[in-house]
């Protein structure tokens, strides 16, 4: 696999805390946590979501005590949310899709491309993408390879597909005039182009570019959400259950953007097969009008921890089973699990 370059690093193998929760009475469901190897994307990382997860969390959970006194963690508290709901709906044998209020019985597949060495390979990555049916492509940029290589892909690949960037907050409100060369490249949307906290620059630059803002880094609650809107900082927001500690406040953005009429577009965090399925349900709800970053399993694995999403005429479908709709394959958990810690 190529190794996906952003602006905050680049990823080459995926190091993911997976939980198992099994109740008292032998329902059994899954989670998994989206926080990344390092503290680049946000704050939080992989071993320190397994460290709370195992003092700090579960403890609660088994306790049955709520997590809410614990600060922040919204990846690892989102992981817990996943699992127990997960072993709920199987128990009570209704999909994920269904008790989200999903629509849908497949959604539109999207792709996000790393930055690369040089254009030519960044317009291939591209086209090979589209051959494959993804029906909207999202490049990486940074300052210093961004209008260029993006002026190319447009030119390659003409002025109906939808594309859009993402900055992962790489830019600073001094690269304003820069940044409003971007509306020359019919982009769909601009995602986080500045810092999570700054509000006001966001909405000084949504001021001077005919691109629409996407908010993601910045939008880690409701309440957030509902703060960007009223400061004209996005018109558009990047829901991921992580980001926002998990499905029922992901649902609750969602609404408040449907009220608003603010499209909604379902993220990614390079999920396995489990997170994938909680992401394809969360798609599935009315308020997602935009294709999401919801890509095929070998977009981003040889082998995926569950049986793998496949692109199916640019869509992936909505699993229909119990919950998740999908489990670990047995085989693939036991040769790639490293350790497991028991909490009980
Ligand atoms: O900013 O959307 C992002 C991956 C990891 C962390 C942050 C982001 C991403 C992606 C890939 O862009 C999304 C995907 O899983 O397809
Ligand atoms: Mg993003």
């Amino acid at each position: 696999m190529t190794p996906f370059r952003t602006s905050f690093g680049t990823e080459s193998a995926k190091d993911v805390v997976v939980l198992r929760y099994r109740r008292a009475d032998g329902a059994e469901g899954w989670g998994e946590c989206v926080a990344l190897s390092e503290p680049t994307y946000s704050s939080e990382y992989a071993a320190g979501a397994h460290h709370v997860l195992e003092h700090h969390l579960l403890p609660r959970v088994l306790a049955g005590r709520s997590l809410d006194d614990v600060q922040g963690h919204a990846m690892a508290k989102a992981a817990v949310e996943m699992a127990v709901l997960d072993a709920a709906l199987r128990a009570g044998g209704v999909s994920l899709a269904t008790h989200l209020g999903g629509v849908r019985d497949a959604v539109d597949a999207g792709v996000s491309v790393g930055m690369t060495d040089t254009t030519p390979a960044l317009v291939a990555a591209v086209e090979a993408y589209l051959a494959e049916g993804y029906v909207r492509i999202k490049c990486k940029v940074e300052p210093g390879c961004d209008v260029e290589p993006l002026a190319a892909v447009r030119a390659a690949v003409g002025p109906d597909v939808l594309l859009q960037v993402d900055a992962n907050a790489a830019y600073s409100i001094d690269d304003a005039e820069h940044l409003a060369c971007f509306d020359e490249l019919g982009l769909l949307l601009i995602e986080q182009p500045l810092p999570a906290r700054d509000l006001r620059g966001h909405a000084a630059l949504a001021a001077r570019l005919r691109t629409p803002i996407c908010l993601d880094e910045s939008i880690e609650s409701l309440d957030d959400a509902g703060e960007a809107l009223d400061a004209g900082a996005c018109s558009i927001v990047n829901i991921k259950s992580g980001r926002v500690g998990g499905l029922a406040e992901a649902v609750r953005i969602h609404d408040l953007c449907a009220r608003r009429g603010v499209p909604v577009w379902c993220g990614g965090m390079l999920e396995t097969g489990l997170g994938r399925a909680a992401n394809v349900a969360l798609a599935s709800l009315p308020g997602f009008t935009l294709p999401g970053d919801l890509s095929a399993s070998r977009r981003w694995f040889e082998e995926d921890l569950t049986e793998p999403f496949e692109l199916v005429g640019g869509q992936l479908r909505v699993p229909t089973g119990p919950g998740l709709g999908v489990t670990p394959v047995a085989s693939v958990l036991h040769a790639r699990t490293q350790s497991v810690t028991l909490v009980r």
